[in-house]
């Protein structure tokens, strides 16, 4: 929507409060007509807005959409350095494009950015993460550990369960991970974790963590061919999350997990993850950028890597791949 007509459009409905107010005097007022300005209400319904159409009375407000802004995550955050500086944008092409910028700079070990929106989220394998205004959470988190290049992928799999955690407190539900990187409810992806390195030779000098949860879409939010694969909280349990308590408690969950990991290394995090896995014990697809392997998984080794067993018992170690249930 053009922001002049929007401003027009939010400043009448500021000064009139709880009355309605007439799609004729709005069409005057924007000088377009009532059909126009019916649209420009899908518009701001589309963008969060809660709006109330009566016949004969016209629109009202009554909800607006949910911001989450830096201050309200700053309240309560009870961490030492994951997510105490914050980068906070309403809209951005991606998260982890502007995490990768900070990242070349000097931008401490914890820094997150956060947007509201993304024009074009991504998903591993240059694939897209629809990412819509004001439902989800879609942050990067720069990351500065001293281990080899080879331990990077560790990180995604601590991270699954930092949010699976994160999510159980918040929420009650605790989502199950698919190995490497889904966090499925009920079978449908509510998750992903896209993992990104920033190396010379054998040394990190960042990766960074994107993670993109839906929150509170509703099933008309996704589009037709993500509907049957993705769910998100809000459709789980039937209210709406606070994404902001949501943000802090991942913060929380992968500061703990992340400093046990850098003083104990992988065993402790791997312990966790395998009692959260939906894909150990049984039989699966692994379709690798070069082929396909079908397999019983029997879990992962302590650099992550996932160990599949075929029907002649050979065991193929499969670092990277999607899987199918
Ligand atoms: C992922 O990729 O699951 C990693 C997604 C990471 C997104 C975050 S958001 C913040 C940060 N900034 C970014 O730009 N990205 C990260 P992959 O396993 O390749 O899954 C991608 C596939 O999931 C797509 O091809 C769709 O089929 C499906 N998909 C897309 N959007 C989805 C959504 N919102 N919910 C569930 N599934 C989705």
């Amino acid at each position: 929507m053009q922001s002049e007509i929007r401003k027009k459009l939010l400043d009448a409905f500021t000064e009139t409060g709880e009355s309605f107010l007439s799609g004729q005097y709005l069409a005057e007022l924007i000088g377009c007509s009532r059909t126009a300005v019916w649209k420009h209400i899908e518009e701001l319904r589309k963008e969060g807005f809660e709006l109330e159409a009566v016949r004969k009375k016209g629109y009202r407000i009554v909800k607006t959409p949910e911001r989450i802004t830096a201050d309200e995550i700053r309240l309560g955050l009870v961490t030492e350095f994951i997510g105490k500086n914050i980068y906070y944008q309403e809209t951005v092409d991606s998260t982890q494009k502007i995490a990768n910028q900070l990242a070349s700079s000097d931008s401490p070990e914890g820094t997150v950015v956060i947007a509201e929106e993304q024009k074009s989220g991504k998903g591993r394998m240059n694939r897209k993460w629809h990412s819509p205004k004001y439902t989800g959470i879609w942050m990067s988190l720069i990351l500065r550990p001293n281990i080899q290049l080879i331990k990077a992928p560790q990180l995604t799999l601590l991270t699954a369960v930092a949010i699976v955690q994160a999510i159980e407190e918040t929420t009650g539900i605790v989502p199950e991970i698919k190995w490497p990187n889904d966090l499925l409810v009920n079978g449908k992806k509510i998750t992903g974790i896209l993992t990104e390195l920033q190396a010379e030779a054998d040394r990190i000098h960042s990766i960074i963590i994107g993670m993109g949860i839906n929150v509170n879409q509703k099933k008309e939010d996704f589009p037709e061919d993500i509907q049957k694969i993705a769910s998100s909280l809000y459709i789980e349990k039937g209210e709406t999350v606070s994404r902001a308590n949501l943000i802090r408690n991942i913060c929380k969950h992968f500061e703990k997990l992340y400093i046990i990991y850098l003083n104990q290394g992988f065993l402790p995090i791997k312990i966790l993850w395998e009692s959260y896995a939906v894909s150990i014990g049984r039989t699966i697809r692994a379709r690798t950028i070069t082929n396909v392997i079908e397999g019983k998984a029997l879990g992962i080794t302590d650099e992550g890597v996932l160990k599949l067993e075929d029907s002649s018992g050979t065991i193929h170690h499969v670092y990277s791949a999607d899987i199918e249930l």
